[in-house]
């Protein structure tokens, strides 16, 4: 298996060459899902994790103090000291036409402040289009432009009990994300995404929620494997929410202990163990 130094230098999509870099230089294969309604706690969290972590992932919607200067602003500014990208969970699911307004447009406009952000494939290529155009994606090939541009992570499967992305329906989502690799540069998923018929040399970056190491589940269907687990399985990066900030927790310990599984595991598996 390859480090994410040397897939940094190959990747395809320059937000991914991003990522995989700043990873290996950081060594942290760490995205804290930070789902809280205040901005206030939300900052202060970043601001504490921030140094341990390589993505620090939103659902900005449950932000009921929401304003664009102090949450989405204050966010960036705090990706820029601690460096980290962002993701907004965002989930989008319609027509291409409609999430290019709900990713531009509204009160939040995602487009502006988020690195990366996913989409399931229910409606077909059209979402990634739709996405794709909005972002104005194409500008950030401007040799001179520092910005690594927008990347999209497609949803091939789910992290809860019962959930319908299998089987076709995630071989369908792959096959969505194949239409331009350069936008699209992995998946949200709980295993490796199988190589194309073709043989072909993909490399997908696959992020994976559903990780926790002292909780198996949260009584509402989420399942947690370990960081472990989850590498040994296809994930280069693993998603941690309540396993950092939950009740009683200690929020950089926790960010810290879940880093270093994180990495061991990373190494565990290039080394080929
Ligand atoms: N998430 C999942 N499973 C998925 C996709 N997304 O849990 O398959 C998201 C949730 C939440 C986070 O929306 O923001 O990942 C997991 O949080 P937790 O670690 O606190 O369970």
């Amino acid at each position: 298996m390859s480090t994410y130094e040397q897939r940094a230098k190959t990747h395809q999509s320059p937000l991914a060459s991003r990522l995989l870099s700043l990873m290996a230089a950081k060594r942290t294969n760490l995205c804290a899902s930070v789902d809280l309604t205040s901005t206030a706690e939300l900052l202060a969290l970043v601001d504490t994790i921030g140094p341990y972590i390589c993505v620090v992932k939103t659902h900005i919607d449950i932000v009921s103090d929401f304003t664009y200067e102090g949450t989405a602003v204050a966010l960036q500014k705090l990706a820029r000291k601690h460096g980290f990208l962002i993701f907004e969970d965002r989930k989008f699911a319609d027509i291409g036409n409609t999430v290019k307004h709900q990713y531009v447009d509204g009160i939040y406009r995602i487009a502006e402040w988020a690195d990366i952000t996913n989409a399931h494939g229910v409606t077909g290529t059209g979402v990634v289009r739709g996405l794709k155009e909005a972002s104005k994606w194409d500008q950030y090939l401007e040799p001179k432009n520092e910005d690594f541009g927008r990347g999209l992570l497609m949803l091939a499967e789910l992290s809860s009990a019962g959930s319908l992305a299998k089987g076709e329906y995630t071989a369908g989502t792959i096959d969505i994300a194949r239409s331009d690799p350069s936008f699209v540069f992995g998946f949200i998923a709980q295993n490796a995404i199988p190589p194309p018929p073709s043989g072909e040399k993909e490399d997908w970056i696959i992020m994976t929620p559903g990780v926790g190491l002292d909780d198996k589940g949260d009584g509402l269907g989420q399942q947690y494997r370990t960081a472990d687990e989850v590498i040994q399985t296809g994930t280069d990066i693993i998603i941690v929410g309540r396993g950092i900030y939950g009740k009683g927790r200690d929020p950089v310990a926790e960010a810290k202990r879940y880093r270093e599984a994180g990495w061991i595991a990373y190494e565990k598996k290039v080394s080929g163990n």
